[in-house]
């Protein structure tokens, strides 16, 4: 039960939370995919699947191996990974047939999987995988190494389709065309170019599942929300999934900050792994141009009056100034002029931010609680997220940054010693929200706890 803030009666040792969290994966999982959460989401979802196979590398590095082959084996022709692989389980909406993507010739044939993507966090994995591996045997390292060298060729081509298809304007910001696409889905960071979502009157009736998965429906995304989430898809459908053609005619296009910064951070990874393995110089260098340029999209999205990175609503042409998160971008990728990443750093750390002094777990909400879009219990609109103070941590550690990495690694651990794997977290109770034994707060809470730094 929770009692107050910073006094919850329900308190795991790091030994007993690495145990729980094992089993969490082992439970979840189907032998060829871990499913994102037992109930909730059924499937293998893209970004979820990447932070899991960090967490099976501690248990198996050849089951951490399949977890990202089986991600693989459902990229696209033209190098998209979706954000959807479906498993046979009918308990999710929307699940293959309201997706329809047999109806895109870059589908993949035998797999199902949805028509979007999500943040490319993958190249990140590999690179973590690989590293783990190395710190245990031998036979793991090379078992890692072998697998880096068959996913590499696929992670360059996904990488090389968001580089072509998806920065579209002059900011060269990655640009999502669905709030899914930023797996932050129900952000106030889409209010505004979500109101200019109209569902048309031919939207498809549906019925929703997610809600009969969670204790309050409060936690989840409204039905308004969700009409505009089904609408897009009718959008996409209607032009077959053609990565150009959806850009063009989606009602929502936004350069996504956090998911540029991700890519910044990812492609430098994925060159690096490159350089190791001994790829081809070429393509090695084109993803360090891609990452320079999303590394200065993120620096330039900067406002000059809270210093905070901003999302761009491209349809609109408009810069977008929620108080949230991924307004952190700049400290995940770099290029700030030393002051102003000092600056942002400071504000990170204060009162409006992982400063609060109300805060049970002194990291991040995805809103901050000053501001007035922030909603403590409501999925993406206020809540903390153990997966996302993982890739700060993890980020800051690259960044040489130890003292802050390893906060966040002390801070996610008390945030999560309830056993529970929520899903996310009231930031002032620290009551879990959503879905408990939910994967990926299990494999970060073992990168956590068994990893080296
Ligand atoms: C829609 C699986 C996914 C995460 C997302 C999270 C949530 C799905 C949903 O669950 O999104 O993609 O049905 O709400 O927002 O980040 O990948 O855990």
């Amino acid at each position: 039960m929770i009692t107050a803030a910073g006094d919850r009666d329900i308190h795991f040792q790091p030994a007993r939370l690495v145990a729980k969290a094992t089993l969490v994966l082992r439970d979840n999982d189907t032998g060829t995919l871990v499913t994102a959460a037992p109930k909730l989401y059924p499937h293998m979802w893209s970004w979820d699947a990447a932070f899991i196979s960090i967490g099976l590398a501690y248990l198996d590095v050849s089951r951490a191996v399949t977890e990202l082959s089986t991600l693989l084996d459902a990229q696209w022709d033209d190098g998209m990974i979706p954000h959807i692989v479906f498993t046979d389980d009918s308990n999710y909406f929307p699940g293959p047939d309201r997706w329809r993507t047999d109806s895109a010739p870059q589908a993949p044939a035998d797999v199902r999987t949805s028509g979007i993507c999500q943040p490319p966090v993958h190249a990140i994995a590999l690179r973590r995988i690989v590293d783990i591996a190395r710190k245990t045997s031998q036979a793991d390292a090379e078992l890692a190494e072998r697998f880096a060298e068959r996913a590499w060729p696929a992670l360059y081509r996904w990488h090389r389709w968001i580089a072509r298809h998806r920065m579209p304007d002059a900011s060269g910001l990655v640009a999502i065309v669905h709030g899914w696409e930023s797996g932050m889905d129900n952000s106030p960071r889409w209010d505004e170019p979500y109101a200019a979502v109209v569902p048309g009157p031919d939207l498809p009736p549906y019925v929703r599942l997610d809600l009969q998965q969670v204790n309050d429906v409060g936690e989840r995304p409204s039905s308004d929300e969700y009409d505009r989430y089904l609408w897009l898809i009718e959008q996409m459908r209607r032009v077959n999934y053609q990565p150009d053609d959806v850009v063009r005619t989606s009602s929502f296009l936004v350069g996504d900050v956090f998911t540029t910064a991700v890519f910044a951070l990812a492609s430098d990874a994925l060159a690096e792994v490159g350089a190791d393995l001994g790829c081809d110089p070429g393509q090695i260098g084109e993803l360090r141009t891609w990452a320079a340029r999303a590394r200065d999209a993120v620096a330039d999205s900067v406002d000059p009056e809270t210093g905070m990175a901003r999302d761009r609503d491209i349809r609109r042409g408009r810069w977008l100034t929620t108080e949230s998160i991924a307004g952190f971008a700049p400290l995940l990728c770099g290029g700030l002029p030393g002051d102003v990443e000092k600056q942002l750093m400071s504000t990170l750390d204060g009162t409006n931010w992982s400063g609060n002094p109300h805060l049970l777990a002194a990291v991040p909400p995805s809103i901050s609680p000053s501001s007035p879009d922030f909603d403590s219990r409501c999925y993406w609109r206020g809540p903390q997220w153990p997966v996302i103070i993982w890739l700060f941590g993890w980020a800051f550690e690259q960044r040489d940054w130890p003292r802050h990495a390893s906060e966040f690694r002390a801070q996610g651990v008390h945030l999560v010693s309830d056993g529970s794997f929520g899903e996310y977290y009231e930031p002032f109770t620290g009551e879990p929200l959503g879905s408990t034994n939910q994967s990926w707060t299990a494999a970060v809470v073992l990168d956590w706890l068994c990893g080296v730094w």
